[in-house]
């Protein structure tokens, strides 16, 4: 069975549940779309940088998954006004998890966060708010409170690339962003756009790196096709 590690996040904020305890969680959706992928998944608690080339070592894959804002000293900003919570110890992490990844030549799959964590790992710049940075802005990007699993904005693919598999030239997607590829990291390719030319997906077939904008674990909820999209991912390894 294949093994693909996804990087959890922090419960930064204590809870009646779970007081001040340190809670390193992952949400499940991730996890039925790996197990339904027919890989294992291994959950990667947030650590030391310097733990990453063990954990790579120990998985055939690597998924980012979604979260907090990430912080933008990693391209050399401060932070903006509108910069939500960001979460330093995660950044470095994952950052960490994946230049090791590529180094050892192991698909990474990007999902929202994951997304930007890899352009940025690689070079590349966020807008840290959408809404007061990108001049263009059309598109509702964060369609909260509207559920999880609808999709409400298009996209529009780009180039040939491994969405082809999954979408005609324009399908729907669901939108929780508020930050965005600003400058693409030098390698990347622009997959697909919304109808307001914001990033939603890049790839790089060479170093096999996949991502995405929108949530595709929480349209498994009722569109079992976002499943293919794992699926397809989990056949690249
Ligand atoms: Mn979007």
């Amino acid at each position: 069975m294949k093994k693909v590690g996804i990087s959890s996040n922090n419960l930064l904020h204590p809870n009646a549940h779970f007081g001040t305890n340190y809670v390193d969680y992952i949400q499940k959706n991730y996890i039925d779309g790996i197990i339904d992928a027919s890989a294992l998944p291994m959950v990667f608690p947030i650590g030391s940088p310097s733990l990453a080339k063990e954990y790579i070592n120990s998985v055939d894959a690597l998924i980012l998954a979604g979260g907090q804002d990430v912080s933008p000293e990693y391209f050399g900003e401060d932070p903006h006004v509108n910069l939500h919570e960001t979460d330093q110890d995660r950044d470095a992490f994952e950052v960490a998890l994946v230049l090791e990844a590529i180094q050892q030549d192991k698909p990474i799959l990007g999902i929202c966060r994951g997304l930007q964590i890899i352009n940025v790992a690689l070079g590349g710049t966020l807008y840290q708010d959408l809404n007061s940075q990108y001049q263009n802005l059309v598109v509702k990007h964060n369609q909260y409170p509207t559920k999880w699993y609808i999709p409400t904005h298009r996209l529009i693919l780009k180039r040939e690339s491994w969405l082809s598999n999954l979408f005609d030239k324009e399908a729907l997607v669901n939108s929780f962003h508020h930050q965005a590829v600003k400058k693409l990291a030098n390698g990347l390719q622009i997959d697909a756009v919304s109808s307001d030319n914001v990033v939603e997906a890049f790839s790089d077939e060479i170093r096999h790196i996949y991502a995405v904008q929108w949530h595709p674990e929480m349209l498994l909820m009722k569109n079992p096709d976002a499943q293919k999209l794992f699926n397809l991912f989990v056949e690249k390894i």
